[in-house]
């Protein structure tokens, strides 16, 4: 199965008799977990963010709230890579989708003297872009352990450090500029590239069941999901890959 993650990127399925116990002990056969120090995680296991729009006397029970979530690579903004994500569905919406777009097919796509001209461009990322357009998701709080606002690094061509599959690493909500560009030239090429991918590539739109379960390797695919406004319900375990 970890071979076969890696190989697709992406991984559907269902189970809805998964217990958090069981889904922490899977997720760690993937890698080292992540774990934020946020109060909206599962009050047994850590590691389970909850993703939801869930709220009590005005406070939310979970991370990330109802709005729509534009196209994104979960946790580009941490320098400690932590590029595996599991979601689990306990509460869906069928009405609100969560679609995901192959970057390796994206890279593929590419013209070559594009992705000769991409190679030494590297992307800079930072919470703080996605905190502008996101402020209802609180997520400030919710990774005030680490100096969010410090940009990352990343090359925009990435080489799988497992498959070695190259993949155009964009994560636009996360992305805020281009090492050594101009602000007009990166807005320039990042739109650029955010619409070649959204033309060229086709995007898997998952619609929710409960107990599905979905592994998504951040390098291979980057997504985005609907506006949330029914109760809703995912957990959501990160992993640094075994290399
Ligand atoms: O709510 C969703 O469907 C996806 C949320 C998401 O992108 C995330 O938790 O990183
Ligand atoms: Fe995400």
């Amino acid at each position: 199965m970890i071979k076969e993650f890696y190989e697709k990127g992406l991984i559907v399925t269902n189970d809805r008799s998964v217990s958090p116990a069981g889904l922490v002990q899977m997720a760690r056969q993937y890698g080292r977990l992540f774990r934020a120090s946020v109060k909206q995680v599962h009050p047994l296991h850590p590691e389970i963010h909850l993703i939801s729009n869930h709220t009590q006397d005005g406070q939310p029970l979970g991370l990330l709230g109802d709005g729509a979530i534009e196209w994104h690579s979960d946790l580009s903004y941490l320098a400690d890579a932590y590029d595996g994500s599991i979601l689990y569905g306990v509460e869906t919406d069928p009405s609100c989708h969560t679609d995901f777009l192959d970057l390796r097919e994206a890279y593929d796509k590419l013209p070559d003297s594009l992705k000769r001209e991409l190679d030494s461009v590297v992307g800079v990322y930072a919470l703080s872009t996605f905190e502008k357009t996101h402020t209802q998701h609180n997520l400030k709080e919710t990774h005030s352990q680490f100096s969010y606002l410090n940009p990352v690094e990343r090359k925009l061509i990435c080489t799988h450090p497992i498959t070695s599959r190259q993949s155009l690493y964009l994560s636009p909500s996360l992305l805020i500029g281009f090492k050594d560009f101009s602000d007009k030239d990166f807005k320039e090429l990042s739109s650029r590239l955010l619409q070649h991918c959204l033309e060229n590539v086709k995007i898997y739109r998952h619609q929710w069941s409960d107990g599905d379960l979905l592994f998504i390797d951040n390098l291979s695919y980057m997504h985005r999901r609907d506006a949330a406004p029914n109760p809703r319900l995912l957990w959501r375990l990160n992993f640094a890959f075994m290399t």
